[in-house]
């Protein structure tokens, strides 16, 4: 039996491998915008691993009815350890790549082990993960062209804010205000959370963006109000592999708000491309900034 748990435990551990996000090396981005990175601290080793003996949390699938989509959608759920429908949570929204779905952070990132083993060390506020399909459009399934969605990856903030929220909000008993709410993604998840993020300070106070894709909307359109974001954003914070092509998303970001005095976090991650290393030390390390304000 205990056999059965490794094997499983090391299936789910490697499924990293099966992450369908595209490499994108450094030469196939455009030309480096330089920027003062923040210190990358290690993360510890096996934070990533099922630990025997720990309080776990839950995961379950939820359907909402889109009236942005038309369609009824699907997202990945996961309610922390000793979770009771009797305390009120905060809630962070965690958004996929152009080759993901609600499942593509379970698969590849293993956000409740991750979560699980913060909580087992008393390093993360407890939270409710939303995991949803950020493709907003009929068929939301990854497949074919995935390039060819992009639109549907912009379509989603408006699924997000109209459908999804209201929709957590009725089915758990979480809290509604802005101190409450995050939002962070891997790649066009990235960019999604910077450009729905700060587009809507009034609905998350925090923003995190690791490996931001080139759907993220130029600086000066995301903070187009300097005064504004310094006094609404409570955390901007950004993660970006060394190596990984789409690094000037975040650099560019990055460097914006060090010229303007925006407080902004951008790590980079050493020696890593476009991939699961880099994301789950984004939420290893982003979880555990947030709702402590
Ligand atoms: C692109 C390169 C990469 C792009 C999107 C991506 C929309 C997204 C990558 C990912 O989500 O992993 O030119 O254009």
């Amino acid at each position: 039996m205990k056999k059965a748990i490794l094997t499983l435990a090391a299936l789910v551990c490697g499924a990293a491998a099966f992450a369908q996000e595209p490499n994108i090396p450094r030469m196939m981005g455009r030309p480096e915008v330089k920027c003062d990175f923040d210190p990358y601290v290690a993360e510890p080793a096996r934070f990533d691993y099922a630990t025997n003996g720990i309080a776990y949390g839950s995961l379950e699938t939820v359907e909402y009815k889109s009236e942005t989509v038309g369609t009824v959608r699907k997202a990945t759920v996961y309610l922390p350890p000793k979770y009771s429908p009797k305390k009120k949570y905060p809630v962070l929204y965690l958004l996929h790549g152009i080759g993901g779905d609600h499942l593509e952070w379970l698969m590849g990132g293993t956000p409740n082990i991750i979560m699980d083993n913060l909580y087992a060390q008393g390093l993360a506020q407890d939270m409710i993960i939303v995991m949803p399909n950020g493709r907003a459009q009929e068929d939301d399934r990854a497949i074919g062209n995935v390039y060819a969605g992009s639109a549907a990856f912009a379509n989603f903030e408006f699924d997000l804010i109209n459908d999804l929220i209201p929709f957590i909000q009725k089915k758990y008993n979480v809290y509604t205000d802005k101190a409450h709410r995050a939002v962070a993604g891997l790649s066009m998840g990235g960019g999604q959370s910077l450009n729905f993020g700060l587009a809507h300070m009034d609905l998350f106070a925090y923003v995190g963006g690791f490996s931001s894709a080139p759907n993220t909307k130029q600086p000066e359109e995301l903070i187009p109000d300097v005064a504004k974001t310094k006094a609404e954003n409570t955390l901007l914070w950004m993660v970006c592999g060394s190596e990984d092509g789409l690094m000037y998303n975040s650099a560019r970001l990055k460097a914006y708000c060090d010229q303007k005095g925006v407080p902004c976090t951008l790590i980079e991650y050493p020696g890593e491309g476009h991939n699961f290393v880099v994301w789950k030390y984004g939420l290893y390390k982003f979880a555990q900034l947030i709702f402590k304000q």
